[in-house]
Formats: structure tokens, sequence, C-alpha cells
């Protein structure tokens, strides 16, 4: 049995909760192949998040934009929900009110059979256009140096993702912050919390007495503001402690 990485207070008070809130990060989605954003070998690696993930980058360079995103759409499509993602869903069958918030634009957490995520920052495979707003369904491969225009207007289009700069959907953050702050506990997994106003809501959950863990290959941003950082990788650690959690609430020593 490799080493327990969480503390038994974790485990404890996970089998004892009500309500427990999650958000992730691209970490989640990293060990199905998914590159992350900040890591060594991640998506920022070659490109800056200013040269690419906003509103002007996409107007003075559609096709570099839309090309990265389609890029990275067809990754997500190959990708396979992993163990971490499962696990998730095993959580929230034994957790009577469980909230999943991923700041994810893969797709994989409703892949894994997740219902009603809160997707912070959209979702690559919804995609429309900049003019008419019409919604564009299968994306055809992009030929070299053309932009993908809609067939309505000519417009460009774009994916339905939050670009630095943008507001994030309608009300998503308060139905988000409002469960952080219900939480008896919150896990933060996979992301370096960087990212606002996302990051808020392990933040807002420890402010409102929530027990808040992360776990992460490396400490976060915020790990000196929450209660416990958990080292190591989700689709490693999450199957661990779910199955801690299912055996703890079965002996019922809680
Ligand atoms: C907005 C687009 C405001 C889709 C992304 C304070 C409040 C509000 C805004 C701001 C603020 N301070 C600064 C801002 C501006 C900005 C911001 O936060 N900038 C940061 C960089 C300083 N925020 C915004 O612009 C937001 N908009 O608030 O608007 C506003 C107000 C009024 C009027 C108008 C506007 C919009 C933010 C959304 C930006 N869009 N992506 C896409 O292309 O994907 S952000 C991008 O970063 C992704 O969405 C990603 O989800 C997000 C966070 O990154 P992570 O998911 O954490 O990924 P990262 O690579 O960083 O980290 C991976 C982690 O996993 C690491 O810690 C690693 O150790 C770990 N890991 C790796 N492998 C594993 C692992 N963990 C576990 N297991 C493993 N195997
Ligand atoms: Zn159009």
């Amino acid at each position: 049995m490799t080493a327990q990485p969480y503390t038994d207070e974790l485990v404890d008070r996970l089998a004892r909760a009500n309500r427990v809130c999650v958000l992730t990060g691209a970490g989640i989605s990293a060990e199905s192949g998914i590159a992350t954003f900040r890591d060594p070998d991640g998506l920022w690696a070659k490109f800056k998040p200013q040269e690419l993930a906003n509103v002007k980058a996409f107007l003075s360079n559609p096709e570099l934009v839309q090309g990265w995103y389609q890029a990275r759409r067809n990754v997500a499509l190959e990708a396979q929900p992993n163990a971490g993602h499962m696990a998730l869903v095993d959580l929230a069958s034994i957790v009577s009110d469980f909230t999943l918030v991923t700041q994810n634009v893969d797709n994989l957490h409703t892949r894994a059979g997740s219902k009603n995520v809160l997707e912070l920052h959209g979702n690559i495979a919804r995609n429309y256009c900049i003019d008419c707003n019409q919604e564009v369904e299968d994306i055809a491969p992009i030929p070299d140096g053309e932009t993908l225009r809609c067939t309505a207007c000519n417009g460009l289009i774009r994916p339905d993702v939050v670009w630095f700069g943008e507001m994030l959907p309608d009300g998503i953050m308060d139905k988000a912050l409002t469960k952080a702050k219900q939480a008896d506990v919150v896990l933060s997994i996979g992301t370096s919390a960087v990212v606002y106003p996302a990051a808020y809501v392990p933040l807002v959950g420890r402010e409102h007495g929530a027990y808040v863990a992360e776990i992460n290959i490396e400490a976060s941003d915020i790990a000196s503001m929450i209660n416990e950082s958990v080292l190591g990788p989700s689709g490693k650690v999450l199957p661990q402690l779910v199955e801690a959690v299912r055996t703890r609430k079965r002996s019922g020593k809680q």
C-alpha cells in the first residue's frame, strides 16, 4: 500500500461532510495527456497567455488563435477522462450536496459522467460567430492560411471560452461562491490558483469555515492560505482518497 499523502482528518471531514465543493484546473487533465498552461512543458511555454487567450490577440491574428484552439480541441477529443475525473464522479455519489466547479474547457468532467459542472471558463466544444452569435457545431478542419468564418454572415468563429479581460458567464461565480461558502469541505485540484476570480472559490470557502485541501504535484499560490496541501498526481491520489472516505463511511467511524 503506497504511503497515504493526505491526513486522516481530511478523510474524516469528507466522510462526515454533507456539502462538498470542488474546484479543478488543468492539472486534473494532465494524466489524460492534455498539457497544462503553466507547467514547464505547458501550453504557455511557447506563447504567452496575452498572445493568445484574449480578444485583441484573436482579432489581430485570428488564424493563429483559431489554429491553437483547433489543435487543443483535437487533443481534448482524443483524450479520455482519467481516474481522477472518475473519482470525482464517485465522490459525488456518496456526498449529499456535491458541486464541481472547473476552470477547464476540455469537457472531460462531463465526459466522465459528472453532472451540472460549473464551467467557469467555458468549453472549447462550443464555438460561435462573433458577429451574429450563430453557434457552430462541428468545426471543419481549417485549411492552412485560412480563417474559420460563419456561413451565415462570414464573421469570424471563436471558441466559447472566457478570455483574459472577459467576464465569466453570467451568474456562474455567484453560484460557485455560494456553494463554496456553504461547503463543509472544499477541494482545489490541479490548479496553480493564479487566475481570478476562479481562485476565490477555495479562499472564500476557507473564510466561511470550510476545511480546504488542495491536491497538486507541487504547492500552489494558495497553499499557505488553506488547511492542507496533498502532494501527488490527482489521477493517483483521488481514487485512493475516495476509497478511504467510502471505507470510513462504511465503518461509521465518523
Ligand atoms: C475577469 C481561457 C474581469 C480558456 C483562461 C482579480 C479579479 C478578477 C480578475 C483578475 C484579478 N486579477 C487579475 C485579473 C485578470 C485575469 C487574471 O486572473 N490574470 C492572472 C493571470 C493574473 N482574470 C481575468 O481576466 C478573468 N476575467 O475577471 O474579468 C472583468 C471585470 C470587469 C470587466 C471585465 C472583466 C478571466 C480569466 C479566465 C482566463 N481564461 N483560459 C482557455 O484557453 O483555456 S485562464 C487559464 O488559466 C485556463 O482557463 C486555466 O483554467 C486557468 C488556470 O490555470 P490552471 O487550470 O490552474 O492551470 P495551470 O497550468 O496554471 O496549473 C496547473 C496546475 O496543475 C499546476 O499547479 C500543476 O502543479 C498542477 N498539476 C500538474 N499535473 C498535475 C497537477 N496537479 C495534480 N495532478 C497532476 N497530475
Ligand atoms: Zn455570423
